[in-house]
């Protein structure tokens, strides 16, 4: 049986790693079943997307979605059900934190909660024996017309999954993606994590794969390919130091693209910095978030002192790692004197780069269940645009315009820094040029 994944383009084309649907497809292959991955384009025609489906010849088709991908993906899977008469079936954080909106969305037939490997082959093999599904028969696979359905057990050691079906993946020139762990330990409120942990009922959902499973994945793959530059996806890759240290070790010795990794400052010392550096890492992005303390502890549930993100920031670009920080802007609770201090950190830390997000609370965290109960969150959010550059709460203490102006704001010191940093050889037409591809790139949001 087959299963062809749709992957739904929003405003740009977020979807570099389907990581989601390659670790199923790698599954499912293994088991005997085949799994194909479709990206559905911005402004592809519903006639043109059909034909595509129709040629793939599936037997199921599966949406892996986030929260953005939401509102686009509820119109494609009504499209399809009028023309095409297939089972679908939804999967990633979206359909798992808001089962019961995508449930009775039309055109959706099932929805995975959490994991997807072991439930996915185990329908494909009910629908291969032509049996009918029912209530609570595939642990995780949520019936449409029937309740809620139990959750297994997280598929576990994560070894035991081959190596990511990368024809799956967009990915160009050997820049290579990887995970190599599931779950992260830490409470920040505004992220899924905890939400996943809750959901698994704190059981055993933190898990990553040996050292010696990823290294074995990239040797096989630079006999294959060229392997030029790695990107981990890890939510922190740092978070457990006795397996960088082997990882370096072994990465090091056997390995020698040069990787990204995400972090966060309180799980790096000098010496781990050097370590990844000495191993080849040479971007290092991390969660900065907000430079108010009081935004930090009271409202994301990361109590780290401003000096931390200094002194790794420094240790960061000594090493020669690029550093670069990311911030999110629009959170509950947060007035401009609190963005003005982030603006102010920016200036003391002097990353390489930065991100800067309006803040969105995703389904699944407790940021979500906060703006809800405060009654920040509209009736209609899910209809509402989700990008980064606009908010769709209504805060007390910052308005819209407020939020506007403070993107706008980072717009313009990213911009600055830009041509401070690249632009002196510029001609005056050649910088104005630039600064029009940041304003239209952050216009996107
Ligand atoms: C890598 C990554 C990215 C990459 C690439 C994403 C991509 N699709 O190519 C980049 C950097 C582009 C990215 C961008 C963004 N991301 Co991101 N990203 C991740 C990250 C860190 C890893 C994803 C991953 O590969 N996981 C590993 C795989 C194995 O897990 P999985 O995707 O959950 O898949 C499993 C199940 O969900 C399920 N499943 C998944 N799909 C399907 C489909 C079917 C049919 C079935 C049955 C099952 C199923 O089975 C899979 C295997 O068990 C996750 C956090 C995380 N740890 O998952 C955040 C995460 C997915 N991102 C998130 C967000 C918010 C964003 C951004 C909006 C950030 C921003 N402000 O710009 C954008 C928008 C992306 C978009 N497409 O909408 C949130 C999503 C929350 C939500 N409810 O939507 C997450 C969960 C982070 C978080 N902890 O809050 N992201
Ligand atoms: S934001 Fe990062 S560190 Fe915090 S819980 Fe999410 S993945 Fe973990």
């Amino acid at each position: 049986m087959k299963i062809l994944f749709l992957e739904i383009d929003t405003e740009r084309e977020w979807a570099l790693a389907s990581v989601g649907p390659a670790y199923i497809t790698s599954y499912l292959r293994s088991q005997g079943h085949e799994g194909a991955l479709l990206r559905v384009r911005l402004k592809q025609e519903v006639e043109e997307l059909i034909a595509s489906i129709e040629n793939q010849e599936p037997d199921i088709l599966g949406f892996s979605l986030t929260t953005r991908q939401w509102r686009r993906a509820a119109f494609v899977a009504a499209e399809i059900r009028k023309k095409l008469n297939i089972p679908v079936i939804a999967g990633g954080h979206h359909p798992t934190f808001t089962p019961e909106d995508v449930i009775q969305a039309e055109g959706f037939d099932f929805v995975c909660l959490g994991e997807g490997e072991e439930a996915v082959v185990e329908l494909l093999d009910c629908l291969e024996k032509g049996e009918e599904i029912n209530q609570g028969q595939i642990e995780n696979i949520w019936v449409k017309g029937a309740s809620r359905v139990e959750i297994r057990p997280p598929l576990k050691p994560l070894d035991k999954i081959p190596f990511l079906a990368r024809d799956l993946l967009n990915e160009k020139h050997g820049v290579v993606h990887l995970i190599t762990q599931r779950g992260c330990p830490f409470p920040c409120s505004f992220c899924a994590a905890g939400g996943m942990r809750e959901l698994y009922k704190n059981k055993g959902y933190l898990r990553r794969r040996t050292v010696e499973d990823v290294v074995r994945e990239l040797c096989q793959l630079k006999e294959e390919q060229p392997l030029n530059y790695l990107v981990f996806l890890d939510d922190t890759f740092t978070v457990n130091e006795a397996w960088v240290r082997k990882f370096c070790q072994a990465y090091g010795a056997q390995i020698s693209a040069g990787f990204s990794i995400n972090a966060r400052v309180e799980t790096v010392s000098r010496d781990i910095i050097d370590r990844l550096a000495e191993a080849g890492c040479r971007h290092i992005i991390y969660g900065v978030e907000s430079g108010s303390m009081r935004i930090r502890r009271d409202i994301m549930n990361r109590p780290v002192e401003n000096q931390r993100f200094v002194d790794v920031f420094k240790l960061t670009k000594e090493a020669g790692i690029m550093a670069t920080a990311n911030y999110m802007i629009g959170l509950p609770g947060e007035t401009p004197e609190d963005i003005e201090q982030t603006l102010a950190l920016n200036e003391e830390i002097e990353p390489d780069d930065f991100g800067y997000f309006v803040f969105y609370p995703y389904p699944g965290t407790q940021l979500f269940r906060l703006c809800r109960e405060k009654g920040f969150l509209p009736d209609n959010w899910l209809e509402l645009p989700a990008n980064n550059r606009q908010s769709i709460l209504d805060l007390p203490d910052l308005t819209k315009e407020d939020i506007e102006h403070y993107y706008n704001k980072f717009t313009k010191v990213r911009n600055r820094a830009y041509m401070n940093r690249y632009g002196s050889g510029l001609s005056d037409e050649a910088k104005a040029q630039a600064s029009k591809i940041f304003e239209e790139s952050a216009a996107l949001g």
